[in-house]
């Protein structure tokens, strides 16, 4: 992939598409003698890397975008939750306590900036580590963790493997699905009918490095980018699918760079800048409200823990690699740009981490040893009256379990 130099856009994503002037490849372009797809500016912004917030937590002024101090200490906190609740959850994983666990360390940015960026009515589409996406948006952290034990609290009724939560509708913010890609049509279907239906909804769709090779993110892109669905695409990539590293995934310059075959703007950012990715989402966002289409953003960042609780990356990893991303996380360098601006301080964060501590303390004990949900729900939500087949099956079912014969 490309070198990690420091690019920053020559100019925001505001085209409508290709520049003027230039011709478009498409069917009424068949035999056109020069077909200029894309501009230089277009290919510099999906091979850079744009970074407002340095890994020593310094920005010039600038550039930092407009956010009110509570929206700042918002995020923070929204990402101090995801480090804390891994770290917890791994430890009861680790106990036997619970059955899977996966985390987002070292993602974290990538999981709150761009769902700050959006405005409350428009719609979360997440991969699988963004579960912290729906806390923020206000996802209860006791429904978070009925769903991790699958108990008769989960708002999914233990049909999901954990860590895929799913929230009120309200939230906007789809079920995890552990499927890789298959959120993407789902993300351009909903963004395709928010415009025919008029509205001025945005979806923000997430997907993996690993899932731009499945046939989905095709599907997905391509039917957003034709019809100019509201979607935002953010690619996360962290490096590694389970074992197979980034740069076996793509023999393209980046990830973002696929972005110009579709006919849409790509751009990279440094992925734990919580700055850039809210910049780089807010223009993107802004575009496709705009009825603009797409974009695809590639955030850049790296999974510090395992694949899931199933993996052992030391297996296929070098421990130095590990600790070189260690010092670019995204938590350390907002931590210091917040105190240096004056909107944190060393008390309010202890006193920030002591209460999200507790509460994740109270979800847990609140949801540890509750009964599974009724045997009945295995059957319901699919059919108005659940055909006799299925009625017979959780009779017997509700025999085998009560020990009868
Ligand atoms: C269709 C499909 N194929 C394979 C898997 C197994 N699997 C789960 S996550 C994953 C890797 C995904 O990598 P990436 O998209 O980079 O996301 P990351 O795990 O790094 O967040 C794979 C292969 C799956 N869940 N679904
Ligand atoms: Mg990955």
């Amino acid at each position: 992939m490309a070198g990690d130099k420091p690019k920053e856009p020559k100019e925001p994503m505001n085209a409508p598409g290709p520049s003027p002037g230039k011709v478009r490849a498409g069917m009424g372009d068949v035999g056109a003698e020069a077909v200029e797809i894309y501009s230089d500016e277009d290919h510099a912004r999906a091979i850079g890397l744009w970074s407002i917030l340095t890994p020593d937590g310094k920005a010039d002024p600038a550039q930092v975008p407009q956010v009110e101090p509570t929206g700042w200490l918002a995020m923070y906190r929204g990402m101090l939750l995801i480090r804390l609740l891994d770290e917890r959850l791994m430890t009861l994983q680790r106990q036997g306590r619970v059955g899977f666990y996966a985390e987002a360390r070292g993602q974290e940015a990538t999981v709150i900036a761009p769902v700050a960026a959006l405005e409350a009515g428009d719609w979360i589409v997440p991969s699988h580590r963004e579960g912290g996406a729906a806390l923020y948006r206000g996802l209860p952290l006791a429904a978070y963790v009925a769903q991790i034990f699958g108990n008769v609290h989960d708002i999914g009724k233990g049909r999901q493997m954990p860590v895929h939560p799913a929230a009120p509708r309200e939230l906007r913010f789809l079920p995890i699905s552990s499927c890789v890609a298959t959120q993407l049509p789902q993300a351009t279907g909903i963004a395709w009918a928010a415009k025919i239906k008029g509205d001025k909804t945005v979806v923000l769709a997430y997907l993996g490095e690993g899932a731009t090779s499945a046939e989905d993110f095709h599907t997905g892109v391509n039917f957003a980018a034709v019809f100019r669905a509201p979607v935002v695409f953010v690619c996360v990539n962290n490096q590694w699918a389970v074992s197979t590293p980034a740069a076996a995934q793509s023999a393209s310059e980046t990830f973002a760079v696929k972005a110009l075959a579709y006919g849409i703007p790509g751009v990279r950012v440094d992925g734990n800048d919580p700055f850039a990715l809210y910049a780089a989402t807010r223009q993107a966002a802004e575009r496709a409200r705009r009825g603009q289409g797409p974009t695809l953003i590639e955030a850049v960042t790296y999974r510090l823990g395992a694949h899931s609780s199933s993996d052992d990356p030391d297996r296929y990893r070098a421990p130095a690699e590990v600790e070189t991303w260690a010092a670019r996380e995204p938590l350390i360098r907002f931590q210091a740009w917040l105190k240096t601006a004056g909107v944190l301080d060393d008390a309010r964060e202890a006193e920030m981490r002591a209460d999200l501590s507790r509460d994740i303390r109270d979800a847990v004990a609140a949801n540890e040893g509750q009964p599974p949900p009724p045997l009945r729900s295995l059957i319901e939500d699919v059919y108005l009256r659940p055909p006799r087949a299925l009625e017979e099956q959780l009779a017997d079912l509700q025999r085998v379990r009560a020990g009868l014969p």
